[in-house]
């Protein structure tokens, strides 16, 4: 789905603002139709984007899963129905969502974390009339969607003390389940002969193919490379469309490639004419040329090796939760940055679409996950898996086309810790033939990036998830959920895991998560958890071990920022494993960390294949000021 642009053929409206909202706790709204008339008194105020827990906790909305209703009102701009459509466009509504406009039903969406689009235009009132429209947010989640929730009818998973329900809210995994419209809500006039979709694809000869897929019929199209000051570096011939799409390649020459050193964007910048020769339609896609592959077992961008060094984050701050905060996003990329990290994943959800526009431009690498965390099988049969295999894939789908034209993302992590706990119905032929059959959708939709299987420790090299995948990420916690505070025996627990990965699928391995829960101004002289020394020696022993594998791809520290969780007696509040606090101060490690990736280069050529010299393309990130 193409993010929303503002330009001559198309016009953006952004909703944002304080709207009128009500939760629902019995569900009673559909029934008394609250999308007809309007939502009922006692309503509270909300801003969106943003989630509802935390701006409305005095109203008891702190720890609310369930319905709530949302109610604006707008004045669309006139447009010729029989040329344009009035598109709704979400960001994100956690988790699914139904719209009305002014009593009439538009659609649905199920899925948070990704955007999606309801065309209003038969029942928007125009000529400067007032427009009311309400949408209901559903944050429950079930055994189907995804991310999973909890079945508070399921016997106990596996008879241990940690049992997630008893996580309040109760929840599968530890980030907070915030509910609401999190990501901007906006309004899009556009064409209705327009373009629908674009994918860009450029190889390191700088030869550019460019699928372009267009609704209604007629037009014509053609598109040009645009390099910023340089101007148009290609063009294409004219375009003509069948069954609503046509592919055209360009040639760049001597093309300026993307990497966090040198983050290069060009606009391939498609246009569609009438017959007349009028431009109808416009679209400017950034992209950027850059090669993401996998070769003797070491992964590689532009052909050199490539070390990932970074964090596993969350989109979680103080009052907004998961909804859109822009100077965040950037403090964010500014502290990653200072620190000397060139990389991130999205865990555990896809990510506002401007945080990868600023990746791109910032150059930050980002291994890009769906919300399949801590999947658990309902049954050995893979036949009953079908309803969890489909929402799981459609994810999937919706990710890869919205995220497919950012040079930033380097891999695709189709889930994170599958059997977390430990449940039934998990190493056998079902679950088997589950991963495979999600690890070939992806190839099926892009095949120009690796796959990444992140898994725990319980069966290890064993886990039936490896088998599919391109890339092995492990989350390990020796030295804190094992061995606690003895990290000379977690050492050696983690080189044998890695090793024996390795031994067995020959294929790129990198810590994807490794951290312990660190309070800020606690300290000690000998190894004692929770202090900032222990999270300090337990990354230096981590990071000693990744840095000096051959095969290894990289090292996430799992958190950047400390983060809000469900209530539960393992977390104080918030999940403490934070290299920076949920305001963004640094706690020692941030230090640590920023002295010992000024070497990233020199670290990143042990990760070049025996007897291979030259250039490294991934550079030092340098840190900024002093
Ligand atoms: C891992 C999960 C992550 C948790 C982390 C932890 O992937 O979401 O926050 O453990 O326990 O298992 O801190």
């Amino acid at each position: 789905m193409l993010f929303p642009q503002q330009n001559e053929n198309r016009t953006l409206l952004d909703l944002s603002g304080f709207w009128k909202f009500r939760p629902d706790p019995d569900d009673a709204g559909r029934n008394e139709a609250w999308f007809s008339e309007g939502l009922p008194e006692e309503t509270s105020l909300i801003a969106v984007p943003g989630a509802w827990n935390e701006q409305l906790a005095e109203s008891g909305l702190k720890n609310y899963v369930g319905c709530g209703w949302y109610e604006t009102t707008f004045v669309s701009p006139r447009f010729d129905r029989t040329a344009n459509r009035l598109l709704l466009r979400v960001g994100a509504a956690d988790h699914r969502a139904t719209v009305w406009l002014n009593g009439t039903p538009c659609g649905s969406h199920e899925g948070g974390y990704l955007p999606f689009e309801l065309d209003l235009t038969e029942s928007v009132h125009l000529e400067g009339a007032s427009n009311r429209l309400v949408v209901c947010v559903d944050s429950r989640l079930t055994m189907e969607t995804i991310p999973q929730g909890i079945d508070p009818g399921a016997a106990p998973y596996n008879g241990s003390g940690y049992d997630r329900r008893h996580l309040f809210p109760p929840t599968r995994f530890d980030f907070f389940p915030y509910g609401g419209l999190t990501r901007p809500v906006q309004l899009l006039i556009v064409p209705v002969n327009r373009i629908a979709s674009i994918a860009v694809q450029g190889s390191l000869a700088g030869r550019v193919e460019i699928t372009i897929g267009v609704t209604g019929s007629g037009a014509v199209g053609a598109v040009e490379i645009n390099d910023g000051d340089r101007g148009c570096v290609a063009r294409s011939v004219d375009l003509v469309f069948v069954d609503g799409k046509a592919v055209c390649v360009v040639d760049i020459p001597n093309p300026r490639l993307w990497s966090p050193s040198t983050p290069h964007l060009y606009a391939a910048v498609v246009r569609l004419r009438d017959s007349s020769g009028t431009v109808t339609d416009r679209y400017d896609q950034p992209f950027g040329i850059r090669e993401v592959a996998i070769k003797g077992g070491i992964l590689l961008l532009n052909g050199e090796p490539l070390y990932l060094a970074g964090f596993g984050k969350h989109e979680d701050f103080p009052i907004v939760g998961r909804g859109q905060f822009r100077p965040a996003y950037l403090r964010d990329f500014e502290l990653m940055r200072w620190v000397g990290a060139n990389s991130f994943r999205t865990s555990h959800y896809p990510y506002d679409e401007e945080v990868l526009h600023l990746a791109d431009r910032l150059g930050f690498l980002v291994i890009d996950e769906v919300a399949a965390v801590s999947l658990g099988f309902p049954s050995d049969r893979f036949e009953d898996l079908a309803p969890l295999l489909d929402a799981h894939r459609q994810a999937l789908t919706d990710l890869i086309e919205r995220d497919r034209n950012h040079p930033c993302v380097v891999a695709w992590s189709p889930m994170n810790e599958p059997n977390l706990w430990s449940e039934p119905h998990y190493q056998n032929d079902a679950s088997r033939r589950y991963f495979q059959t999600l690890f070939d959708h992806v190839r099926s939709l892009d095949t120009t990036r690796p796959t990444i299987a992140i898994t725990m420790g319980v069966f290890s090299a064993e886990d039936v998830a490896l088998e599919a995948c391109d890339m092995i990420g492990i989350n390990r916690y020796f030295g804190w959920y094992t061995e606690p505070g003895d990290l000379a025996r977690a050492r050696v627990s983690l080189e044998k895991e890695m090793d024996a990965l390795h031994e067995r699928y020959r294929r790129p391995v990198m810590i994807t998560e490794c951290g312990v829960d660190t309070m800020e101004g606690y300290h000690a002289t000998t190894a004692q958890m929770f202090t900032e020394e222990y999270q300090i020696e337990f990354l230096r022993t981590y990071a000693s071990v990744a840095d000096h594998k051959p095969f290894c791809a990289g090292f996430h520290v799992w958190n950047f920022a400390d983060f809000l969780t469900p209530q539960h007696y393992r977390r104080v509040v918030l999940n403490k494993k934070g290299v920076f606090t949920r305001e963004r101060n640094p706690k020692g490690a941030a230090f640590f960390l920023r002295e010992h990736w000024r070497s990233l280069s020199r670290i990143a050529a042990n990760h070049r294949p025996k007897g291979q010299s030259g250039s490294l393309l991934v550079e030092d990130v340098k840190p900024s000021g002093k």
